[in-house]
């Protein structure tokens, strides 16, 4: 069997990890020679137009990411499964940003930060506790739940919006259109893990902050968007943090990657950037989850966390 490699990184480090999680299997580089007929499988990260034709014995395709937007868009995706990513090292790092982000706006680390740059002991009597603060995770997937769980151990009044109706024991989970204006009724900081979809896209806009809770302890609403790039409008964000919509946002995506360096959202004080790592594909783990994958099928085994096409995620 050969597997193909196709991405958009440097392909060496994939090579070499599958290469030992796949002993004896043969890894194809895309932009090298190698016979079309021998693959069965491609990972794959951002496919460039014509790279995924012509495999006449492909059995499926894998993600390198959790998301499968980079693929729900390729002209001509072959009619074979799409597995996309989800494994723990993956879904801890997601967490461990939306902690960090979390704790840091219920601790003002902005402000305090500043005034230590200002030499200025800045009185601060009545911070608010993490109780005290309604976190609204949207999108309740494997990534969405992981990330509740452990904001709601650190104390945070969690709830989840999700597509479908669901039942998660410890949390209110809100659905569909009906339920998001309630749902964001109720939340001072929304994190959005939602894939992009023609649903989904542009859904962070200004008509959706308007609809965030304005009562809350940290002095107005918080974004923090992780999901993906296509799911905001930059230029409602920016307007909303200069009128007091929104107070703050972090964004590790963007409608363009890499953030062009002419973007206003560099220079806002009340914006966080990361450049699109809050959950790196780690390669290590990546490769032994798509070996482990590899190995059910040929055991006869269903794949797991197959992408349904017509959903897009
Ligand atoms: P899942 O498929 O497990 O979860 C997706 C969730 O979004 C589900 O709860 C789903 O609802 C919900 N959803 C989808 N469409 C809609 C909609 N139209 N309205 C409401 N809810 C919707 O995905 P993951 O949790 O594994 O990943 C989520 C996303 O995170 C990825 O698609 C990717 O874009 C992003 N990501 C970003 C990374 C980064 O580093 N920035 C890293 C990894 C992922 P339902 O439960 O009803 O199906
Ligand atoms: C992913 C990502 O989808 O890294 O996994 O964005």
């Amino acid at each position: 069997m050969s597997l193909l490699v196709a991405v958009t990184w440097e392909p060496q480090p994939w090579v070499e990890r599958l290469g030992r999680h796949l002993p004896g299997r043969e890894i194809a580089v895309l932009g090298e020679a190698f016979d079309r007929d021998r693959i069965r499988f491609v990972a794959t990260w951002g496919p460039k137009p014509g790279c995924l034709d012509d495999l006449p014995n492909l059995e499926a395709v894998f993600s390198l990411g959790a998301g499968v937007d980079h693929l729900m868009n390729y002209p001509g995706l072959p009619d074979v499964p799409i597995v996309r990513v989800s494994q723990d090292d993956l879904t801890h790092r997601m967490s461990e940003y939306m902690v960090m982000h979390c704790l840091m706006y219920l601790r003002d680390h902005a402000r305090f930060s500043a005034a230590q740059r200002a030499k200025r002991w800045e009185d601060d009597r009545s911070p608010p506790i993490a109780s005290e603060v309604r976190v609204g995770v949207m999108g309740f997937g494997v990534l969405g739940q992981d990330a509740a769980r452990k904001l709601k151990t650190m104390g945070f009044d969690v709830a989840g919006w999700s597509r479908t109706p669901k039942t998660v024991e410890g949390f209110t989970v809100y659905s569909g259109e009906d339920g998001l204006s309630e749902f964001l009724a109720r939340t001072d900081i929304l994190i959005s893990l939602v894939p992009l979809t023609p649903d989904t896209r542009g859904i962070l806009n200004r008509n959706l902050f308007g609809k965030l809770a304005r009562d809350g302890r940290l002095g107005g609403p918080v974004l923090i968007n992780a999901g993906r790039g296509g799911l905001q409008v930059e230029s409602d964000i920016l307007a909303c943090l200069d009128d007091g919509t929104l107070k703050a946002a972090t964004l590790d995506v963007f409608e363009k990657e890499p953030l062009p360096e002419t973007s206003p959202l560099w220079d806002h004080s009340r914006v966080t950037i990361t450049p699109h790592n809050a959950a790196v594909s780690e390669p290590e783990a990546t490769a032994r989850y798509i070996a482990d994958q590899i190995r059910r099928h040929e055991a006869g085994e269903p794949f797991q966390n197959l992408v349904d096409r017509v959903r897009g995620y």
